[in-house]
């Protein structure tokens, strides 16, 4: 069963996905989600780059729907989403990338997919300061820069794409309240 901590993280990542702060992930969220995005990575609305941003943010919605939408009222509430999230990974304990069921795994690498910019493996402070502000996650923005120093440990400006699966991998698994990953989205 999930711990307590990572049902309190859930509850986070819930309320940042849930974009009108209704109580329920729709695809609407997810459309509201992929528009933020690209206002701010100034993609035009009629480009070919925001058409597949936007199919992005649907797969994600496409998965949450067909696994997550117990009651099937094409929303998924938050007890939903953490039902959801206890059957998947509830007992998984082992906190390494490799052990996020497949499903979840993909979703993730598709989300991540789009923080590295200009796709060279390397994530930097401001990459991520975008993303969190294109997820709405408005109020983790500020901190952004500190959390990034601690995620960052060589301490180049860059955290490597392993690195954020680890980070991903800390949010998601661990029960551990220092682990680092536990802040990753504010
Ligand atoms: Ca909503
Ligand atoms: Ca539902
Ligand atoms: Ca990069």
């Amino acid at each position: 069963m999930l711990s307590e901590i990572q049902r309190e993280k859930l509850t986070k990542l819930f309320r940042i996905w849930d974009t009108d702060g209704n109580g329920f992930l729709e695809l609407n969220d997810w459309d509201r989600l992929a528009k933020k995005r690209a206002q701010l990575s100034s993609i035009s609305p009629d480009s070919d780059e925001y058409r597949s941003l936007l199919t992005l943010h649907h797969v994600i919605w496409e998965v949450l729907r067909q696994n997550a939408d117990t009651n099937q009222d094409d929303r998924v509430s938050l007890e939903e989403f953490q039902a959801y999230c206890d059957a998947q990974y509830g007992d998984v304990t082992d906190v390494r990338y490799a052990s996020i069921p497949d499903q979840l795994r993909g979703l993730f690498d598709v989300l991540m997919g789009s923080v590295d910019r200009d796709q060279d493996g390397r994530i930097t402070a401001d990459d991520y300061a975008l993303f969190l502000e294109s997820w709405g996650a408005d109020e983790a923005v500020p901190g952004a820069k500190a959390r990034f120093e601690r995620f960052d440990r060589d301490g180049d400006g860059f955290i490597s794409v392993e690195d954020v699966r680890q980070l991903v991998a800390d949010h998601m698994l661990s029960r551990d309240p220092d682990a680092p990953g536990n802040v990753l989205f504010g």
